[in-house]
């Protein structure tokens, strides 16, 4: 754990400050996009298909024009004519904004009714007579690359397949050798189903257009403010809307999880409405709409295989995905890695031969592909190595956690360099299974189970073991639409020793308000509450590009601690003039300098700032402010050991999860109590995905879970007690020794709760189950495997 150099008084690393923005939030003052009223202001409400493949034969808006309160009816011919009917996804693909003739997903936008209520924006939704002629969808990305399957892009000229992109990591050739001699093999063919983030808040935006001084400014929920802004001016720079002109900002936002990265077509609609009517306009999706139409996660068909010894050491790897991603690829990917993070899936383990490869197609289904807390795609990698793992250990009868312990990456052996190409910069493995292993009481945990399995119980103990790769990216690999992964950082400190504090990255209930002004804290002495942190209007935040991947500590976190060193320089130099000394003569400590030898001797930082708008030295620049754009040299790689402990009910299946432990390590710790929010919220977040959630289409292309009626979210009912705890091995490259933590629990959670499952169930022989594992296919699962006979 983080030692804490600094009073609580100063409140920098270490300390469990109480969260600064919880004050508005718990009193209801938070300041939510759907909270902005402009006046004027005008509502948008979205028709959307009924179908998953359709052609448009007619859009009548004769009734729904007669609702009264409607204004007009937008169709995808109104924004052809401006050619606005189009845009790009974030990963240089093509997305309709609304259809000028077929439908390619079920509740995919086809016309916007705009009203001067958003109830009359309702009815007159209800109102449009839309004729559509059904056709069969692709709902099957295995037959979508059939040569019979029907080309879903014939907007894209010379398309011939469904095919999107190819992409691979590793040495197939030397792979394939160590798999052909290999003692052991073991093979998994899995699926990580769609899901969806569901965060409390959905999405939604007022755009304001103002006509005189051709000025745009765009509220809205998105994690990416900076970046949507030079979309938006690519985008719609032909009408005359210049980045100049277009101001972006990001209020609170109830949860972003990935979910408010993409470009939705509901704010394209709402800025060319209020573009051409010359008012703002409101659209904020409802429930429904979020679930069925928002930028999914997962959906990976992965093949995963293992080859070692008989003595339980791993050689290789080998992973072939399809990846589904629906009508367009909408996920939010380094332009580079189109499968993300994937090649992270060779582990915590030290052998030097794997290969992965993924394709991707489209289907008829949503668009999107990384939202859902996932490291950009570790989530998948993670479930399919941990899972693989304790395949081997079963094959060679071994405990999975010595297999785990004779495989590890060892903490002298860093930086190591994986088979995919990755340099992981720290870790402890061992300590850290270890660590877990006692505060569980595995060997105890071990003996119950044996003497449980004697009588016909079920109970499972499983592992995860992870590493996470966080931190995107050093700019020479790491871009989005072209626009390098840096973030940023500008400290402002005012006379008086207070300072406001502005970060290219945008919380969305992570706690940044707090933790920035920490790492400030720390550097510069000025206490943490003196210091206010501003990120999501892009007029007054330096350019960065946003909060995902687990990337704002990292990044924007690293900028904060440059830009307070150099602050710190001027700092030492102004002291130095005030106390008639020489730079080499001071010394500090957080919140002073002084004179080597004669503590008495000392300015304080309130001292010095005043002295920089005061009585600075002659040709230095007056006051204290600094900035930083970091570039960082390699990403972090937090880590964790999780262990989960279930009891099953063999009759129903219904399965109990009695313990859960998490030890992560994600280097130096800035909040304690916010990591460990952090850690509860993403476990919870864990459960979901590996025993309820799970987006499920039939043929014809219907959504069946489209309400949270029948899509589980875990409640707190469902949810354990999180037993969390941690190891601590620094990041050596970054300034403060800081890796991410915020999607850790969901990339190491649910191959832990798998695993458990399965290890409670394999005295019958069963080896693996998809996630989620629900009580049904646990049951029907025992029941092929002979349980009731
Ligand atoms: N932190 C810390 N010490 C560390 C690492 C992190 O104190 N060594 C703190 C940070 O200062 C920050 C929080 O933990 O307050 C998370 O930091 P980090 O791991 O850098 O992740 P980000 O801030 O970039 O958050 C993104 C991550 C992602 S990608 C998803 S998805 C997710 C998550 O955070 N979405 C969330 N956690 C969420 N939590 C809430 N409440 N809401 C979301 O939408
Ligand atoms: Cu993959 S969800 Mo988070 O990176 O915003």
């Amino acid at each position: 754990m983080t030692q804490c150099k600094t009073s609580k008084e100063i409140g920098g690393m270490g300390h469990s400050l109480k969260r600064k923005e919880d004050a508005r939030f718990i009193q209801g003052k938070g300041h939510y996009v759907d909270d902005i009223r402009l006046p004027g202001m005008l509502y948008m409400d979205i028709v959307r298909s009924p179908y998953a493949y359709a052609k448009i034969k007619n859009i009548n808006i004769e009734e729904a024009m007669k609702v009264p309160g409607v204004i007009t009816v937008v169709t995808g011919k109104d924004l052809e004519k401006y050619n606005l009917h189009w845009m790009p996804t974030l990963m240089s693909d093509t997305q309709m904004v609304l259809p000028t003739d077929t439908v390619m997903y079920q509740a995919q936008e086809v016309c916007a009714v705009i009203a001067t209520s958003k109830y009359a924006a309702r009815d007159g939704r209800e109102a449009v007579k839309i004729e559509y002629e059904p056709m069969k969808p692709v709902m099957d990305p295995f037959k979508s690359l059939d040569p019979s399957a029907p080309v879903l892009r014939t907007d894209k000229p010379g398309k011939t397949n469904n095919h999107i992109w190819h992409w691979q990591a590793g040495d197939k050739n030397k792979t394939e050798q160590v798999f052909a001699s290999a003692d052991v093999v073991v093979k998994q063919q899995m699926h990580i189903p769609r899901i969806h983030v569901v965060s409390i808040e959905t999405c939604g935006c007022v755009a304001d257009y103002d006509k005189v001084n051709h000025h745009l400014t765009m509220y809205m929920t998105t994690q990416a403010p900076h970046a949507i802004r030079t979309v938006i001016a690519l985008v719609a720079g032909h009408v005359g809307l210049s980045e100049e002109k277009i101001r972006v900002v990001s209020p609170d936002i109830g949860g972003g999880f990935g979910g408010k990265v993409p470009v939705y077509p509901g704010y394209v609609i709402a800025i060319a409405v209020s573009f051409l009517v010359g008012k703002p306009v409101k659209w904020i999706e409802d429930r429904s709409e979020n679930l069925q139409a928002d930028s999914f996660a997962r959906d990976y068909h992965i093949t995963a295989e293992m080859a070692g010894t008989k003595a339980g050491r791993i050689l290789a790897t080998r992973f072939k995905v399809l990846a589904d991603h629906g009508y367009t690829d909408a996920a939010a990917n380094p332009s580079k890695f189109p499968a993300g993070m994937f090649s992270i899936c060779t582990g915590s383990y030290d052998y030097a031969t794997a290969f992965a490869e993924a394709d991707a197609v489209y289907t008829n289904k949503p668009p999107g592909g990384v939202a859902y807390r996932c490291s950009f795609r570790v989530t998948e990698a993670v479930q399919a190595i941990e899972r693989l793992t304790d395949l081997f250990a079963m094959k060679v009868g071994k405990d999975p956690a010595d297999i785990r312990m004779q495989n590890f990456i060892k903490k002298e052996d860093f930086p190591w360099h994986s088979p995919t190409g990755w340099v992981y910069d720290s870790g402890n493995y061992q300590a850290g299974l270890q660590k877990a292993m006692d505060v569980v009481g595995y060997a105890a945990l071990r003996k119950e189970q044996a003497e449980k399995r004697a009588r016909g119980e079920l109970m499972g103990i499983g592992i995860s073991t992870f590493t996470e790769i966080v931190g995107a990216g050093p700019s020479k690999d790491f871009d989005i639409l072209g626009i390098k992964m840096f973030d940023s950082a500008e400290i402002r400190v005012h006379p008086t020793g207070k300072a406001i504090a502005r970060f290219g990255t945008k919380s969305q209930g992570q706690g940044h308000e707090t933790t920035y002004a920490q790492i400030i804290a720390e550097e510069l002495g000025i206490p943490a509450e003196n210091i206010q942190v501003e990120e999501g209007d892009t007029d007054t935040a330096p350019y960065g590009l946003g909060t995902y991947a687990s990337r704002s500590t990292p990044t924007a976190g690293a900028a904060a601690a440059i830009a307070s060193r150099k602050l710190r320089d001027k700092a030492r130099k102004i002291a130095a003039y005030l106390l008639e000394v020489s730079e080499e003569d001071l010394e500090w400590e957080p919140g002073k300098f002084f004179v080597k030898g004669a503590p008495e001797k000392a300015k304080t930082i309130q001292e010095i700032v005043f002295a920089a708008y005061t009585n600075h030295p002659q040709g230095m620049e007056a006051g204290f402010e600094a900035t930083n754009y970091y570039d960082p040299p390699n990403l972090t790689f937090p880590s964790g050991a999780y262990i989960c402990v279930v009891d099953i009910d063999k009759e129903t299946g219904a399965i109990h999860v009695r313990r859960f432990v998490a030890i992560d390590d994600c280097g130096n710790i800035i909040n304690p109590m916010i990591v460990q929010g952090q850690v509860h919220g993403g476990l919870t977040q864990a459960i979901a995905p590996a025993m309820y959630e799970e987006l499920i289409y039939d043929e014809e292309g219907n959504i069946l879970n489209g309400t949270l009626m029948d899509y589980l979210v875990p409640t707190a009912v469902e949810s354990p007690k999180w037993e969390t705890g941690h190891i601590c091995t620094p990041s050596p490259h970054h300034p403060i020794g800081a890796k991410g933590v915020g999607e850790s629990p969901t990339v190491g959670g649910p191959p832990a709760i798998a695993n458990a499952i399965i290890d409670a169930l394999s005295p019958f022989g069963i080896t693996h189950i998809d996630i989620p594992i629900t009580p049904y296919k646990v049951w029907k699962a025992l029941k092929e495997h002979g349980a009731y006979d």
